[in-house]
């Protein structure tokens, strides 16, 4: 077999997505997910301009090998706009290999291990109330597991606040909920965030929540990567009565040794990695058993190849996976989610969103929701694809990610 094309779909059926459709000479084609939010046209450039060529008339069956000579072929190694497009073009490949085989990518895989994959699900809100209702509306919908994320006072647009509809739309953190309007096409300022308010008041939301819902539903929480080590550990530390699930991505990426102070101040499981591009990012906190679940994006870490690997190279460490599964990636990376999800010892947990229908006409064959978990497709590869015609009606939209600024203007992480 050769591959004979290369196309690169970029569309926005309510936000912006790039798409990888492997083309060969035998009628076959994949399909894979290449989409980095507000980066998307440099993925796709370095797609078609770079990528593209070195894959003409190549075996798609060598998927190994493309991997390393796209990774190390390049010299520069790693960076989210490489790992993405190689995600692209590594999970189109395993498209190919089931579609060739006949069988779902979690038999390629080593076959199931488990039946579904355990998800969940955004609860957000203005306060711990409004917190409260919208956990509850999610435990009606049978999940187990919600993340839950509440406005922090006095800031504008708390991330995450918006809860499910704004984890899979394109209206930013806190614009549902306090109506400060959306993304666009220059990036929305999140305002007046200060760890000192929102280190009060994320312990009042758990305590709240526990006090009105029981021990039962597994709660976790998103610090996304805004915290320093002494906040983060006392974040960890005094959310400990309250028993998260985890902790999700308390640190920055860069600093892997200020883990360890979060570690020896608290016993909250510790999850992170959604920054993160490849193995070499993750071992540092595996080998010092430093977090529990390891959330890598299959996006942005190039594919099903690495993040088999590093299923791997977690699992003798006793951590385990919980997948970054946001709406800014697309359904065809949510469907190799769980294919990797069912066949792997060591999977924990799969974050998940609820396509809207128009993404759903566009790339069709998104994993199924039911009873607080999802089914893998049972179509060959992926089971998803590109509906090209639907695709070209909804243009790429230049989109920002927000920023996030303290009460003095300065800059902080979003
Ligand atoms: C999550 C994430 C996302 C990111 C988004 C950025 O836990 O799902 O933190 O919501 O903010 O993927 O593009
Ligand atoms: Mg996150």
């Amino acid at each position: 077999m050769k591959i004979t094309e290369v196309r690169v779909i970029v569309t926005c059926p309510g936000r912006n997505y790039v798409c990888v459709k492997i083309m060969t000479d035998e009628g076959l084609y994949g399909v894979g997910d290449a989409t980095l939010n507000g980066r998307e046209l440099a993925v796709a450039a370095a797609l078609q301009e770079h990528i593209a060529p070195l894959l003409i008339g190549r075996d798609p069956e060598r998927i190994e090998d493309i991997w390393q000579s796209l990774f190390r072929g390049s010299y520069w190694r790693g960076g989210p706009i490489q790992m993405t497009a190689i995600a692209g073009v590594d999970m189109a490949l395993w498209d190919i290999k089931g579609k060739q085989a006949g069988l779902p990518l979690y038999q390629l895989l080593g076959g199931k291990t488990r039946e579904g994959a355990l998800c969940y699900t955004h609860a957000g809100g203005r306060d711990a109330i409004e917190v409260e209702d919208n956990v509850r509306k999610s435990l009606e919908r049978g999940f187990e597991v919600i993340r839950a994320q509440v406005a922090v006072p006095k800031a504008i647009g708390t991330y995450g606040t918006g809860g499910a509809a704004e984890a899979a739309s394109a209206s930013w953190a806190g614009a549902t909920a306090e109506g400060v309007g959306d993304g666009g096409p220059m990036p929305y300022v999140e305002a007046n965030w200060e760890p000192r308010e929102y280190l009060k008041i994320v312990p009042k939301l758990f305590a709240h929540l526990r006090s009105t819902l029981g021990e039962d539903v597994e709660l976790l929480h998103d610090v996304h990567e805004r915290l320093n080590p002494i906040e983060a550990a006392r974040l960890a530390r005094e959310l400990e009565p309250y028993h998260l699930f985890f902790l999700e991505d308390p640190l920055r990426p860069e600093h892997k040794e200020s883990f360890r102070m979060v570690r020896n101040a608290s016993t909250t499981p510790i999850a992170m990695g959604e920054l993160f591009h490849t193995k070499y990012d993750c071992l540092p906190l595996f080998t010092e058993q430093l977090i529990d679940f390891i959330r890598c994006d299959l996006t942005h870490i190039g594919g099903v190849t690495e993040a088999t690997k590093i299923a791997a190279l977690a699992e003798p460490f006793q951590i385990k996976t919980a997948w970054h599964g946001p709406g800014d990636i697309a359904p065809m990376a949510h469907s190799a989610n769980v294919h990797v999800d069912v066949s792997i010892p060591n999977f924990g947990i799969q974050e998940m969103v609820f396509f809207p229908d128009i993404v759903q006409e566009v790339l069709p064959g998104a994993p199924v929701y039911r009873e607080g978990r999802l089914w893998p497709n049972e179509a060959p590869g992926l089971g998803c694809d590109i509906n090209e015609e639907a695709a070209a009606k909804y243009p790429y939209q230049r989109n920002y990610l927000p920023v996030c600024r303290r009460a003095d203007g300065a800059v902080h992480d979003w």
